[in-house]
Order: C-alpha cells, then structure tokens, then sequence
C-alpha cells in the first residue's frame, strides 16, 4: 500500500545552513532508491542526499538556494513498497516551525557516505547514500566525518560519472561540467573524450600530453538571428578536414614566428629575364623560395624532421620534399612537391603549375599531399606585409611570404630602392630554438639575395 512519508536531510557530518544548489527531482517523478534527490554544496564542497527508499515524488519542501541543515524536510514521497520503506526514527524530533497536524512519516534521507575511492585531498566529493535496509535512523549511523564527506576541490560528479570517466580512462579533474553548479555529466565527458581524439590529445593525463587535454570551455552558443539577419552556409569538406588540422596544430604546437626581410631586386631581374625566356612558364618568386629553402634545410637538419608520436624523437629527413598551400574555391590544400633539390627552377616552375592547376580542379590524391619535409605559405600574390602561418604537422616549420614591395634601403650612402621580399617563419619551439630560427631565416634571405649562392 502507497505510503506517503516526509525525506529529509540527514546527518551531513555537523554543517549546518548549507546551501542547496541542485533540486534533482520534480513532483510527479519516479525515483529509485538512492537515487540522488539534492546536492548541497558547503564552502568546502558538495554532496548528493539520496532517496531512502523508491517511491512517487508528490511534493518538493525546498529550493535551490535555500540553506538546509540536518532534519529539514527535502520532499514528500509516497514510498513504492510501504513495507520496504524504512520506519520512521522515533528519536528525530521535527523542528517546531515544521509540524503539522497529522504529520507523514518523516524520514532522513540516508547520510552520505564515502562508497568509492577517497576523493583527491582537497577534492569537492559528490557521495552516495547508502543505508542498510531497515536502517534509516540517524542515530543508528556512524557519525560523518566532513573532511570525507566534503574533502574540498575534487570534480563534481556523481560516483557513476566518475566510475564512466574512470573506464574511459579520463582524468576527471580535466573535465568540466555543464549541468548546474558545474556538475559534471555523461554527456560531459564523452564531450571531453571527442574533442580529445579530434586535437589529437590523449584523454588521460600522463605521456606526451601529460596534463590531459586543454580543458578549454565549450564553443559559445549564440542566437545570431536575435542582433539581426543572417544566412547559414555549410563549410566545405576540405575546410572541414584543414580546419581540425589547424586547430589541432595550432593548439598542440609551441608557436613562434620570426621575421626577416629578403633583398630579392635582383632575383626578380633574373626571374623576368627567365619568364621572356620561357614564355610558356610561370616563373614566379615561390620557385626561388623553394630552391633556397631546401638549401636553408640542407644546412640547417633540424628544420627537415619531425617529432615522432612519443614528442621523444626527432626523426631527420634525408629528402627535400616541399609542400605548397594552395588556396583553391573549396579551402586550403597542401599539395607536395617532391624531391625538390634534384629539380631545376623551371622543372619546379612548370610542376608548381601543374599541382596548383590539379588543386584548383579537385583532382588532388592522397599521394600528392603526403610526405612533405617543409611547407611554404605565399601569399605575395595577394599582399601583405607580415603573417603567422601555422606549423603543418608533423612538420617542424613553415615558410610564409608576403608581398615584395619597393622600398628604400640604406647602402652606405645613400637610400636606394631596393624590392623587399618579407619572410615569416613559423616553427616548433618544441623543436626549434629562437636562435637556429633567426640563423635559417637569415640564412634564407642571404641565399636569395644573391641566387648565384643557390649553387654552392
Ligand atoms: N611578392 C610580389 N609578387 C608576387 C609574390 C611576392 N612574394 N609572389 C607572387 N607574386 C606575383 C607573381 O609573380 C604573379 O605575378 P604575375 O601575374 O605578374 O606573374 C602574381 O603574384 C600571382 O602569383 P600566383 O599566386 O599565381 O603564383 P605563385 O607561384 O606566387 O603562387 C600558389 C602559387 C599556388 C601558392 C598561389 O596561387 C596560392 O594559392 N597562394 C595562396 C596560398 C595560401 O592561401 N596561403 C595561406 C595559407 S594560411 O591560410
């Protein structure tokens, strides 16, 4: 027979006033035994009062917000199984305030105890109940001891979320919560364990990205239509792919860009003199960029390598393969020119064509984006002075270049115009110190300031 009793806060080891800042349950809801009713959250941390017994739930006594103490009544609840409900503890008495005329049964919720590993020292907890059957007074359980209950910062997660995290092998401490109060859900750590895989990040601490994942808060949700009209537009399948690699890359490697100018007037003398020549060819500046890159790798290894999965070996390339962006219709590609120090300059001319062409029509496989040493990012033909452009994993270092622009440069005696070519090299500080970065890129302005040193 339905039996409706008062639930109410049992002993929660001495505090008292402690605000309640979840209600878990509504009127009309089924709940089972155990099954968490409030959390309270002390100064110090949290905890969840269980359900003593499965039942109805016909009425809610309390609110988020208020502040309860030992005995205060959570909930009317009519119980399943009369007969399974725990009697009522005859020594409880109810607060004055509180009493009515016939008063239900009341009875304490079971007192949260700690069921499963201590929680880190300093933690914030969330315990269940646990009651034996048939014991459901206060007095009848051990006292609590608050540190344990309550031990500080830990994450806020009920046992089974911690016990899900744990499977997965996630650090719980990484993973933020999204319910109220920052609890932490299900639904929050297989959100933590995709964006996990998607950056490439391992969803436990320890090992190359020990620390475990970024903890970065989740994308902001924005009702754009509310400031005014928008359209929605799908991005496209390779912006899509491009895009996680960026942002893994970006997010997983120590970023610094260095700048230098390139005194390329001559080059660029030579080159018209070359494209008169070769009125079939594109001879454009990236082709000398190519040339004096792989001769800036040859002298410098470090930047024709890359770190392998461990982030404990650096693995050294004996061949310059160089891989080109591509800005095509649909997004960013990375087509690779292979083999570029046995090719001449209109060889390259003619293959940076040939790739650029394939990119543009869709036509690129696999094979022509795969295995490059080093990229290069040129933007010259559009303008600019100076970018950053992001490491193409596992590369080490990217080349970008901007637009040459006449300007005058001192020579000793006077200003002189001079075309300037600005270089931005971005790199893997993992890999790469600040100054081996400064002596490549000088290095690389160097050889196409005067190209005949292309041939050494
Ligand atoms: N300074 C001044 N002019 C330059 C230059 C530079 N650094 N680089 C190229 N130019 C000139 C070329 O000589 C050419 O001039 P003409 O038309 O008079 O011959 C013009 O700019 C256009 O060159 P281009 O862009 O067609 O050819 P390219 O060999 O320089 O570049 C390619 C080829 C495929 C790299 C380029 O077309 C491209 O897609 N660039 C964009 C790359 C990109 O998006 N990077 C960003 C990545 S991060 O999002």
């Amino acid at each position: 027979m339905a039996d409706l009793k008062e639930v109410r806060v049992p002993d929660i080891g001495g505090n008292a006033d402690v605000p309640v800042i979840e209600v878990l349950i509504k009127p009309g809801d089924k709940v089972e035994k155990d099954q968490s009713l409030i959390t309270l959250e002390s100064d110090k941390a949290t905890m969840e009062v269980p359900a003593p017994f499965a039942g109805v739930v016909k009425e809610i006594k309390l609110k988020v917000g208020d502040e309860v103490s030992e005995g205060a009544v959570i909930a009317m609840i009519e119980a399943e199984d009369a007969a399974a409900a725990p009697a009522p503890s005859p020594a409880k008495s109810e607060p004055a305030a509180e009493k009515k005329a016939p008063a239900p049964a009341p009875v304490p919720a079971p007192a949260p105890q700690v069921k499963e590993e201590p929680a880190p020292q300093g933690g914030r907890s969330v315990l269940p109940g646990n009651v034996p059957e048939g014991d459901a007074s206060p007095q009848a359980r051990p006292p609590i001891d608050a540190k344990l209950v309550m031990p500080g910062d830990a994450p806020y997660a009920s046992p089974a979320i911690r016990a899900f995290a744990r499977e997965l092998g996630v650090d719980i401490h990484q993973v933020k919560g999204s319910s109220r109060g920052g609890r932490i859900v299900r639904e929050d750590v297989t959100a933590y364990v995709k964006h996990a895989l998607a950056s490439g990040a391992r969803p436990v601490s320890g090992g190359a990205v020990s620390g475990g994942g970024l903890n970065l808060l989740p994308w902001p949700k924005v009702d754009f239509a509310k400031f005014g009209e928008i359209e929605e537009k799908q991005l496209s399948r390779i912006q899509k792919i491009s895009g996680a690699n960026l942002a893994r890359n970006w997010a997983m490697i120590p970023h610094v860009t260095q700048h230098e100018d390139a005194d390329i007037t001559e080059l660029e003398a030579f080159r018209k003199k070359l494209g008169e020549e070769n009125k079939d060819l594109k001879v454009t500046p990236l082709v000398f960029q190519i040339k004096a890159v792989v001769a800036a790798l040859k002298k410098f290894p470090t930047f024709n390598a890359s770190l392998d999965e461990s982030g404990e070996k650096l693995v050294l390339k004996k061949y310059f393969h160089i891989g080109i962006a591509v800005d095509t219709p649909d997004g960013l590609v990375v087509p690779v020119i292979r083999d570029c120090d046995k090719k001449g300059l209109l060889d390259l001319a003619a293959e940076l064509g040939e790739i650029s062409k394939k990119a543009r029509d869709k036509k690129l496989g696999p094979n022509d984006m795969s295995g490059g040493c080093f990229s290069i990012s040129s933007l010259g033909g559009i303008g600019g002075t100076a970018f950053t452009p992001i490491v193409n994993a596992p590369e080490v270092a990217i080349l970008g270049v901007s637009k040459a622009q006449t300007k005058p440069v001192w020579n000793g005696k006077e200003f002189a115009p001079r075309l300037i070519l600005p270089l931005s090299l971005s790199y893997d500080h993992r890999v790469i110190d600040g100054a081996l970065a400064a002596r490549f890129a000088s290095f690389l302005a160097t050889q196409l300031g005067d190209i005949r040193r292309l041939l050494l």
